[in-house]
Order: structure tokens, then C-alpha cells, then sequence
């Protein structure tokens, strides 16, 4: 049987794992598509959006660790994927990005929707190959699949109509994807780590994503050692729960007592994070030592003293074989104490919530949380909505929370959900979507969600504006600007496209209104949330320059006439601020 390039490149993405390409179709991409129908392993899932596809794709590749595919056709179709092949390779997920291209003999003639693939690429793409002959075929997708799963990031392969149409007969489609090493450091730099253990007064934790498999080893040193654990947003799903030793975030989204955990300490250990705000982290006065997979990450957010390269679980549990128990819990009751009585304050409106109109976002998370099952998936848009997950959601063993973290995109959550959704087929599915983000991208691919009636709950926190930056701009002592704007009555448009819609304005009904959306399970839901936009939230610890900041801008707001925001502000937020 004749078989050409498409066949080709769809069965050893079959063979590799791939079991969904996300995209939209279209002159280049045509040959490519008729060898997907042909080959029938691979769902083709029809999106409205290419942008929406890859977030899709990044949530299923992150969360099942297997690579997925997206397409777009040649150009603007190709253009649309970039944003979130940015995200793939920020958050470390498989993605194979499938690139329409121009015909072969058009290349370099500035034809209609050429683009220059490597030029085009290479910010976003660990590799990129141009498959502009047959007999490359097997060496590119090759390359492009095993560099996606074994360095955990995006690929691309550039592929013009007539070269996928072309007689590929006798090229095999063989595969195969080793398994991870076990992979840590030497011996020797293991004692020298034990050793400056043993000879700290005081140590503390401050973990990553890189602890994803390595929970149990973090927890098992963190207790031998007395150590408070203080994580970034990436790493908290791992380390927060059922942990005795958690202390919560550090950062603009900080939380608890990590921040003064991090810095009072003697020794720091930085598991697996490349947390990027290093005026959150300590200074000479700690010792620091980091150990990552990545030896690029090493050192560069603050210096430190001690590098390891390694991955998390199999440096841990080596260094738990020679590394003594320390006894003194000073340092980490003071903090576990810090991170409680922290608690107990962003408490207040949860418990003051049922009677405050409009809705505080506090309340409404922490109510989702109470509400949810104990293995929902979470996705968050970048925005506030991120603020209020981070420190209202409650996480568990089971549980997944998932956003644009560390490239920190609008309007991730919806897509991410959906693929999450067609991963996990029937597990509870929640996008919690800011107005602007929503707008952005998700209103569109509600309809593919509607279509596939796909049980995705999106909960909108409509409050009127781009509310983070509006924070932001306050913070920096500025006029909020350009952040605001009008939203329709979104459960209305949801009905209008076919899915539940659910309108919430009263904190009264905040309960009853996420109860019949989690309970909705034949097809997409928005909760459309009328939440407070002056809802400010403050870092558990602020910057001087930005408590100055924020009193400036009160101060400008005032001069300016805005006087009603600013009683608002002050009169919400008096036991934050
Ligand atoms: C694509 C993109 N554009 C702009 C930004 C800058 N930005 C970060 S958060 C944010 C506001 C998001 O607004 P919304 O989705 O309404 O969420 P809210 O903060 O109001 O809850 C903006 C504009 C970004 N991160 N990504
Ligand atoms: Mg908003």
C-alpha cells in the first residue's frame, strides 16, 4: 500500500503516545489532515482558536506527562500557535506544534502566508525542523518527538503540502521513548550537601515543580530536619497538603510564613523551582543551596552556595540515607504560627462573606474549594483569580491546580479545562476565568465545549476590569488607566450558545449557584460571579516601596477627584491593608 509523508509523520505520533492534534485546518495543512483521517488513532479536536488548541494541549501534555499535538495551517494559522507554544515551554509540556508551510517551490519567494519557520520559532521551540524533502521525514519527527518529552517543552515540524503528499513507501515508523533515568548527583557532592546540613543551626525548604514525584522524599527531610516548607505557586500542590511543616507562598501572591521562614533560616534548601522574584528571596546573610533538573537554573535567580544538578526524588532519597535529625523546632513553629495566624486573617472574608455585596472573590473560592471533589482539577486565568486560588483553595493528594505560572498568559483556564476535560473524561473540571480573559479567548471555543458537550465548569469573576493590573498600578503609585470596561450579562450569552449559564449577584447564592454548576455534568457551565473589583489584596509581605506606592496612588485618586474608589478601597480592605 503507497503511503506518503502524513502517514508517516501520524503514525509515529501514534506510536509515540500522541492521542489528540488540537487545531484548525486549511490550504497547507490539507495533505496533512487527509494522511490524520486516514491514519484514525489520532482525535483530530476542531477548535475555533489555534491560541485556545495549544493551551489545550499544554494542560493534557502537562498533566499526563504523553506529548500532544496542534496544527495550524501556513502564516496567520502558524502565528496563532505561538503564544501558547510560549506557555508550553515555560510550563514544561509536550507539545508538537504541526506547521502548515508553503509549497516547496515557493519558499523564500515571499508567497502568500509564507513565514520563515526557524526565524519565526525560535523563541518558543526547543526544536524546529523544516521537512522539505521525503527522506528526512523519519529524522525530524524523531528528533521533534523525543526532544518534546525527554527536555519537557515544545517542538515544531514545518511541513509545505507537497512534501506531506509525497511517496514516503518503505520509511519505517518505528519509535521508541526511554524511560527517565535516575539521575542525581555525585557521591561525594551528596556528604558535602549532608555536611553543611548537619552544620546548620536552622534550615528551611522552599520547593518547586520539580517536586511533582518527590512529595513524599521532600516531606520525609523536611521532618527530619525541623524545617519549615515554603513553596512557589508551581510547587504548592505538591508540598502544601497534609503538611505539617507548610508555610505557605512567598511572592506577590505570598501567603503564610515563608517569606520570614526562607529568611530567618540558616541554610536554605531550594528544591526544583527557578522562582523568578529574587527580591522574594534571601540575601547573603542565608546560606543557599539549589538543586534542579535543569543546570541552567542554577543560581540564577540568587546566588548561591551550593549547585546540584539532579532530579528531586532520586537526590532526596540519596541524601536521606547520611543526613542527621535535628531537634531544635524553633524556627519552625515560629513560622507554622506566622502561617496560622495569617490564616485566621484572610479568613475574615470568608466567614464575613454571606453578608457582603458585591460578592468577595475570597468567599466565593473558599466556598469552591468546600465544595469540590477531592480529585478536581483546577485552572486558573492569570489575573487576580490566581490570588484567590492560591490562597483559598484548598489542595489534596488527589487535586491539580494548573495555570500560565511561569509564562503567565490572559485567558489560559478555559483551554487548559478542556483539555484537561478530554484527558480525563468525567473528572470534575473547573476554570476559574477572568472577565478580561474570558472575552479574550474562551467565549469563541465554548462552542466547540458545547458541541463535544464537554462538562468543563468555567467560573467568570466578573468585576468590570483588567483588576490586576489595576492593582498594579496602584502599587506602583499610578492612576488606574485603561482597566476597566463593560461586560454583558454572560450567563445569558452562555444559554444563547447552548451551554448552562448560572448568574450570581448575591452572596447569598454563591453556594447554591457553584453546587448546581458542579453538578451539571452533560456539557459546559459558566458561572457568571458578580465579584467586588476593589478586592485589593496585599502580599503577606510588602515592600516598602510598594506600601508607599499604594498610599501615593490613594493620595492621587484623591486629588483627582476619585474619592468614592477610595473610601471603597479603604473601607474593604481595612483588615488587609
Ligand atoms: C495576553 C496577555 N495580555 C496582557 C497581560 C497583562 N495582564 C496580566 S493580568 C491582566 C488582567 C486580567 O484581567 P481579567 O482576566 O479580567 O482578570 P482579573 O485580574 O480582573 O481578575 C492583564 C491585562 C497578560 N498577562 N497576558
Ligand atoms: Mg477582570
Amino acid at each position: 500500500m503507497s503511503r506518503n509523508v502524513a502517514d508517516v509523520l501520524w503514525e509515529m505520533l501514534a506510536n509515540a503516545g500522541v492521542k489528540r492534534c488540537y487545531g484548525i485546518v486549511g490550504d497547507a495543512l490539507n495533505p496533512v489532515i487527509d494522511g490524520l483521517r486516514r491514519n484514525g488513532k489520532i482525535e483530530f479536536v476542531h477548535v475555533r482558536h489555534e491560541e485556545y488548541g495549544v493551551f489545550a494541549a499544554v494542560a493534557e501534555a502537562y498533566l499526563t506527562g504523553n506529548p500532544v499535538a496542534v496544527c495550524g495551517t501556513a502564516g496567520p494559522g502558524v502565528v496563532h500557535l505561538f503564544n501558547g507554544l510560549m506557555d508550553a515551554r515555560k510550563e514544561g509540556a509536550p507539545v508538537i506544534a504541526i506547521a502548515g508551510d508553503v509549497e516547496t517551490k515557493l519558499i523564500d519567494t515571499s508567497a502568500l502566508e509564507e513565514l520563515n519557520p526557524y526565524k519565526f520559532f525560535e523563541t518558543a521551540s526547543l526544536y524546529t525542523g523544516r521537512l522539505v524533502n521525503p527522506e528526512q521525514a523519519r529524522a525530524i519527527i524523531n528528533t521533534a518527538i523525543l526532544t518534546a518529552v525527554t527536555e519537557k517543552g515544545p517542538t515544531v515540524i514545518s511541513i509545505p503540502g507537497d512534501v506531506a503528499a509525497a511517496d514516503a513507501a518503505g520509511q519505517s515508523t518505528e519509535i521508541r521513548i526511554p524511560n527517565a533515568p535516575v539521575f542525581r548527583p555525585s557521591d561525594a557532592d551528596l556528604n558535602r550537601l549532608a555536611k553543611m546540613i548537619d552544620d546548620a543551626r536552622s534550615v528551611a525548604i522552599f520547593g518547586g515543580d520539580g517536586c511533582r514525584d518527590a512529595r513524599d522524599e521532600v516531606l520525609q527531610l523536611a521532618e527530619r530536619l525541623k524545617a519549615p516548607v515554603g513553596y512557589s505557586f508551581r510547587g504548592k500542590q505538591w508540598l502544601e497538603h497534609d503538611n505539617p511543616n507548610a508555610v505557605g507562598m512567598t511572592g506577590l501572591l505570598g501567603y503564610g510564613g515563608a517569606y520570614g521562614a526562607i529568611q530567618d533560616a540558616d541554610l536554605l534548601l531550594m528544591l526544583g523551582t527557578d522562582f523568578p522574584f529574587s527580591e522574594f528571596l534571601p540575601g547573603d546573610k542565608v546560606k543557599k543551596v539549589q538543586i534542579d533538573k535543569n543546570p541552567k537554573h542554577i543560581g540564577r535567580r540568587t546566588a548561591v552556595d551550593l549547585g546540584l544538578v539532579g532530579d528531586i526524588k532520586a537526590t532526596v532519597s540519596a541524601l536521606l540515607k547520611n543526613v542527621k535529625a535535628k531537634t531544635d523546632t524553633r524556627l519552625l513553629d515560629k513560622h507554622v504560627a506566622e502561617t496560622k495566624s495569617f490564616h485566621e486573617l484572610l479568613q475574615h472574608y470568608v466567614v464575613k462573606g454571606p453578608g457582603i455585596k458585591p460578592i468577595r472573590p475570597e468567599f466565593l473560592a473558599a466556598t469552591l474549594s468546600e465544595l469540590a471533589a477531592d480529585d478536581a482539577m483546577f485552572f486558573v486565568d492569570t489575573g487576580t483569580a490566581c490570588i484567590w486560588m492560591a490562597r483559598h483553595v484548598t489542595g489534596s493528594r488527589n487535586r491539580r491546580i494548573f495555570g500560565s505560572f511561569s509564562w503567565a498568559s490572559m485567558a489560559n483556564a478555559a483551554p487548559n479545562a478542556f483539555g484537561a476535560q478530554l484527558a480525563y473524561p468525567g473528572r470534575q473540571t473547573i476554570a476559574i476565568c477572568g472577565d478580561g480573559g474570558f472575552t479574550m479567548l474562551a467565549l469563541g471555543d465554548l462552542l466547540t465545549q458545547v458541541e463535544r458537550k464537554t462538562p468543563v465548569v468555567q467560573i467568570i469573576l466578573n468585576n468590570g476590569s483588567l483588576d490586576f493590573v489595576n492593582i498594579e498600578q496602584q502599587e506602583a503609585g499610578i492612576i488606574p488607566f485603561g482597566v476597566e470596561f463593560k461586560n454583558p450579562n454572560f450567563a445569558k450569552v452562555a444559554e444563547a450558545m447552548g451551554a448552562k449559564g448560572i448568574r450570581i449577584e448575591e452572596p447569598g447564592d454563591v453556594r447554591d449557584g457553584l453546587a448546581a454548576a458542579l453538578a451539571h455534568k452533560t456539557g459546559p457551565v459558566v458561572v457568571d460571579a458578580v465579584v467586588d473589583p476593589f478586592a485589593l489584596s496585599l502580599p503577606s509581605h510588602v515592600p516598602l516601596h510598594t506600601a508607599k506606592g499604594f498610599t501615593l496612588s490613594l493620595a492621587k485618586q484623591v486629588w483627582s477627584g476619585k474619592m468614592d474608589t477610595v473610601i471603597k478601597t479603604v473601607e474593604r480592605n481595612v483588615r488587609l491593608v
